[in-house]
C-alpha cells in the first residue's frame, strides 16, 4: 500500500525535513507572503515616487488584496448563524446488545466531538435570539470514521417529505422581493405555507413555545428527530431515537426579553457559550436513546417513519447511555465553525437509516451543499472535517486537493498496487447496509399512516402548563398579528381550532377576528391527499393524553441548579460592602456569578470606605442580559430610585418574571406598588448581609423564572 522507499531513505528524508522545519521555525516571527517571502514593508504599496501612482508590479499588494477579495464563502442556505465548540463523549454502559458501533460499545473510549448550534432562518450575522428552531449538530470523530448526529432542539419537523423542504425554506426566509424580515417567521409567506400544510401543526406548537427562545445554547435539549436504526453484530436491527438532555436543565427567556436582547447583544448565545467554556464551566449533555424492537415497528398509533411525530417517553422510556462535555472553544471561527461540514449520511458500522422520507432526502442534500459552499469535493480534507480513522481510497484530484497520493494505482480492483486498498469484510469493520426486505411498487404517494396531523399537536399543547399554553397563544398572536393577508390568518385560526378550541379563540381575540366555523380543509387531510382527494378524513386516537417530558416546566429531568447564572447587583457609591459580599459569596458557592453595576466603571467606595471594583456601568448593562437582580443595602443606594436606567432595569426584570432580591435601603429602590409586595418572586429583608435572604434567593432562582407573575401583570 505504501510506496517502496527503503527505510534508510525514509530516515534521510525525515532528517532533511526536520532541518527545514528548524530553519523555518527560526523565521516564524516574520511576516511573509503566501510563498514564504519575508515582507519588509506592510504599510506602503509600491508607487512611482512618493506621491505617484501605484504600480501593477506590486505582487505583495496584489496577493494581499486578492486573498482579501475572496475571504467570504457562500453562507449555509439554512442554519447560517452558528456557534460551535470542541469536546468529548463518554459512554456509561455498553450498547453491544443493540449496536456494533465501537464508540457505543467500549466504555474506555473517549470520543472527540465538535458541536455546532445554529438558528435556521437567519443569515450569518443575524441575531441569536430569533424565534426559531435551533440546530444541534454533533460530529463524533470515532475510530471507525466520522459519525454526525445532525439534529435540532425540537424532536419533530415541519414537513414529512424532503420534496417540501425547498418550499418550507423559501417561505420562511426573508421575502424575495424586498429581503425582509431577517431571521423571523412572522411574515405572510411563512404563514401562507404553514396554513396550507396541516402536517406542520405539531412542529408549529413547538416553534411557538418557549423552546424557540432558549436562555442559553447550554440549556436546550437536542433530538436526532428521525428514527434511525441500530445494527448489532448478529445483524439484528432495532429502531432508535436520539435525545440530548442538558445538565443545566431546559430554560427559556420571555419573548419581549428575546426581542430586547437582540438589540442589546445579538451575540448573546454565542458569547454565553464562549464565556462558559473559557471560564471552565463546561456545558454537559447526557445522551439518551429510545429503542424499539424491529417487531414493534407497527405497534404505535403513528408511523415511526413520520418525522412530524415523536415517541412519547411514557411509551418508550429514554435510556441514558453517556455524556458529552464541551471543553474547548474553537481557535478560529472560519476554519472550524464555518468550514465544518455535517452530514446525516456520515455513519459508522452499527448505525443505519430508516425509510423516513425526510431523512432519505437529507442523505443527498448535505454533500451537494458542501460542493457549492466549500467549493470542492475535497471538503473532507479541511482539518475540522478530517476523520481520525485511517483513510484510503481511489478518489483523486479536484480543487484544493491536500493529500499527495503516491504511486500509479488509483483504481480497484488492481494488481499493480498489490490490490490495495482492500475492501473490508464485515468482521473487519466493513460497513454494510441493513438487509431490509423491500417489496413495493414505485409510487409518488404519502402513506396513509402519515395522515394524522393533529393528535400529537394536541398532545403537546395539552402537556403544557397553563403558563406555557399562554406563551404559545401570545406567540401565535404576535406572529399572525404581523401577517397582512386576512385569509392566511383565517386559515390558521381554522387549523388552530383543530388543535385546541380555546387556543384558537384566544388568538382570534388578539387578531380581532372570529374562528371560522367551516374549515377550508377537513381534519387530518394531508397535502397530497387533499390535492388528489384520495383519502378520507380520519380522526385518530392518541392514547397518551399528557406527557410531562414535553413541558419545560414539568419536565421530570429539569434541573434546579443556578450554576453559571448571572445576577445583576445594582450598586452606587455608598453601597454596603457587607451586603454585597454576603450575597456574592453565597451565589458563588451555588455556581452563579455576581456582576457589579454602578453609574461608572472603575471602582466605587462603599459606606465603610472600601473600594469595590465595578464590572459594568448602567450605560452598558440591561436587565435582559441577566437572570436575576439584587439591590444591596447602603446609605448611597436610595439615589438609584431616581435613576432612569435603574427604573427601566427593575421594570424589565419584573416584567420578564425574574427573581428580585433587595435588602436594607435597597428595598426603597423597588417601586411601591401594592402588588409588588404580594409577589413571591420579590424577596426582601431589612437585615444587612442577610444569609437567610441569600439562601431563599438562590432556592427561588432554581426555578429560573417566577412565571406566575404574568397573572398579576395581566391585571395591570
Ligand atoms: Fe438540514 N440542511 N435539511 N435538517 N440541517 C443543512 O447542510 C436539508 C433537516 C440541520 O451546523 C444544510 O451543511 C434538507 C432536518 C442542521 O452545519 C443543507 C432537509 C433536520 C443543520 C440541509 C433538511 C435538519 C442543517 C445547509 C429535508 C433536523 C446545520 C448547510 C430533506 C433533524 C448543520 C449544510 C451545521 C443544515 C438540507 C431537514 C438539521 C442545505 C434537504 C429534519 C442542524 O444541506
Amino acid at each position: 500500500m505504501k510506496n517502496s522507499k527503503k527505510p534508510s531513505q525514509d530516515h534521510a528524508d525525515e532528517k532533511q525535513r526536520d532541518l527545514e522545519l528548524k530553519k523555518s521555525n527560526a523565521n516564524n516571527q516574520f511576516l511573509t507572503t503566501n510563498q514564504g517571502l519575508k515582507i519588509n514593508d506592510n504599510n506602503n504599496s509600491l508607487k512611482a515616487g512618493e506621491r505617484g501612482p501605484s504600480l501593477l508590479e506590486d505582487f505583495i499588494l496584489r496577493e494581499k488584496i486578492t486573498h482579501f477579495d475572496h475571504e467570504r464563502i457562500p453562507e449555509r442556505i439554512v442554519h447560517a448563524r452558528g456557534s460551535a465548540a470542541h469536546g468529548y463523549f463518554e459512554l456509561y454502559d455498553s450498547l453491544e446488545k443493540y449496536t456494533k458501533a465501537g464508540f457505543l460499545n467500549d466504555k474506555s473510549i473517549k470520543t472527540p466531538v465538535f458541536v455546532r448550534f445554529s438558528t435556521v432562518a437567519g443569515s450569518r450575522g443575524s441575531t441569536d435570539l430569533a424565534r426559531d428552531v435551533r440546530g444541534f449538530s454533533v460530529k463524533f470523530y470515532t475510530q471507525e470514521g466520522n459519525y454526525d448526529l445532525v439534529g435540532n432542539n425540537m424532536p419533530v419537523f415541519f414537513i414529512q417529505d424532503a420534496m417540501k423542504f425547498p418550499d418550507l425554506i423559501h417561505a420562511v426566509k426573508p421575502e424575495p422581493h424586498h429581503e425582509m424580515p431577517q431571521a423571523a417567521s412572522a411574515h405572510d409567506t411563512f404563514w401562507d405555507f404553514i396554513s396550507l400544510m396541516p402536517e406542520s401543526m405539531h412542529m408549529i406548537m413547538w416553534v411557538m413555545s418557549d423552546r424557540a427562545i432558549p436562555r442559553s445554547l447550554r440549556m436546550m435539549e437536542g433530538f436526532g428527530v428521525h428514527t434511525f436504526r441500530f445494527i448489532n453484530k448478529n445483524n439484528e436491527s432495532h429502531f432508535v431515537k436520539f435525545h440530548w438532555k442538558p445538565k443545566l436543565g431546559t430554560h427559556a427567556v420571555a419573548w419581549d426579553e428575546a426581542q430586547k436582547i437582540s438589540g442589546k447583544n445579538s451575540d448573546f448565545h454565542r458569547q454565553d457559550l464562549w464565556e462558559a467554556i473559557e471560564g471552565g464551566n463546561f456545558p454537559e449533555w447526557e445522551l439518551g436513546v429510545q429503542i424499539i424492537a424491529e417487531a414493534d415497528e407497527h405497534k404505535f398509533e403513528f408511523d415511526l417513519l413520520d418525522p412530524t411525530k415523536l415517541i412519547p417517553e411514557e411509551l418508550v422510556p429514554v435510556q441514558i447511555i453517556g455524556k458529552m462535555v464541551l471543553n474547548k472553544n474553537p481557535d478560529n471561527f472560519f476554519a472550524e465553525t464555518e468550514q465544518v461540514a455535517f452530514h446525516p449520511g456520515h455513519v459508522v458500522p452499527g448505525i443505519d437509516f430508516s425509510n423516513d422520507p425526510l431523512l432519505q432526502g437529507r442523505l443527498f442534500s448535505y454533500t451537494d451543499t458542501q460542493l457549492s459552499r466549500l467549493g470542492s469535493p475535497n471538503f473532507h480534507e479541511i482539518p475540522i472535517n478530517r476523520t481520525v480513522a485511517p483513510m484510503h481510497n481511489n478518489q483523486r484530484d479536484g480543487h484544493m486537493r491536500q493529500e499527495i497520493p503516491v504511486g500509479r494505482v488509483s483504481y480497484h480492483p488492481n494488481s499493480l498496487g498489490g490490490g490495495c486498498p482492500f475492501q473490508a469484510k464485515i468482521d473487519e469493520g466493513g460497513f454494510s447496509s441493513f438487509n431490509e426486505r423491500i417489496d413495493a411498487q414505485k409510487i409518488r404517494e404519502r402513506s396513509e399512516s402519515f395522515s394524522d396531523h393533529f393528535s400529537q399537536a394536541k398532545l403537546f399543547f395539552n402537556s403544557q402548563t397553563p403558563i406555557e399554553q399562554n406563551h404559545i397563544a401570545d406567540a401565535l398572536s404576535f406572529e399572525l398579528g404581523k401577517v397582512e393577508t386576512k385569509a392566511i390568518r383565517e386559515r390558521m385560526l381554522g387549523l388552530l381550532s383543530q388543535v385546541d378550541k380555546n387556543l384558537a379563540a384566544k388568538v382570534a381575540k388578539a387578531l380581532g377576528m372570529n374562528v371560522p366555523t367551516t374549515l377550508e380543509k377537513p381534519i387530518n387531510h394531508g397535502v397530497g391527499a387533499d390535492d388528489q382527494g384520495k383519502q378520507e378524513p380520519k380522526e385518530v386516537k392518541q392514547s397518551i393524553k399528557n406527557s410531562d417530558a414535553l413541558s419545560m416546566l414539568k419536565n421530570p429531568t429539569i434541573s434546579n441548579t443556578i450554576a453559571t447564572r448571572q445576577v445583576a447587583f445594582l450598586c452606587a457609591e455608598g453601597v454596603n460592602a457587607d451586603s454585597v459580599k454576603t450575597m456574592k459569596l453565597a451565589l458563588k458557592d451555588a455556581g452563579a456569578k455576581a456582576v457589579i453595576i454602578a453609574p461608572h466603571l472603575g471602582t466605587i467606595v462603599s459606606e465603610e470606605g472600601l473600594e469595590i471594583p465595578v464590572d459594568q456601568s448602567y450605560l452598558i448593562a440591561a436587565s435582559v442580559l441577566f437572570d436575576a437582580v439584587f439591590i444591596p443595602a447602603g446609605k448611597g443606594i436610595p439615589v438609584l430610585k431616581n435613576k432612569k436606567e435603574v427604573g427601566e432595569f427593575i421594570k424589565d426584570a419584573y416584567h420578564h418574571c425574574k427573581f428580585i432580591a433587595a435588602e436594607g435601603q435597597g428595598v426603597q429602590v423597588l417601586p411601591l406598588k401594592d402588588d409588588l409586595h404580594k409577589d413571591a418572586g420579590i424577596l426582601t429583608s431589612e437585615k444587612i448581609g442577610d444569609k437567610a435572604l441569600a439562601t431563599s434567593f438562590i432556592k427561588a432562582m432554581g426555578r429560573h423564572r417566577f412565571w406566575e407573575r404574568e397573572e398579576l401583570l395581566k391585571k395591570e
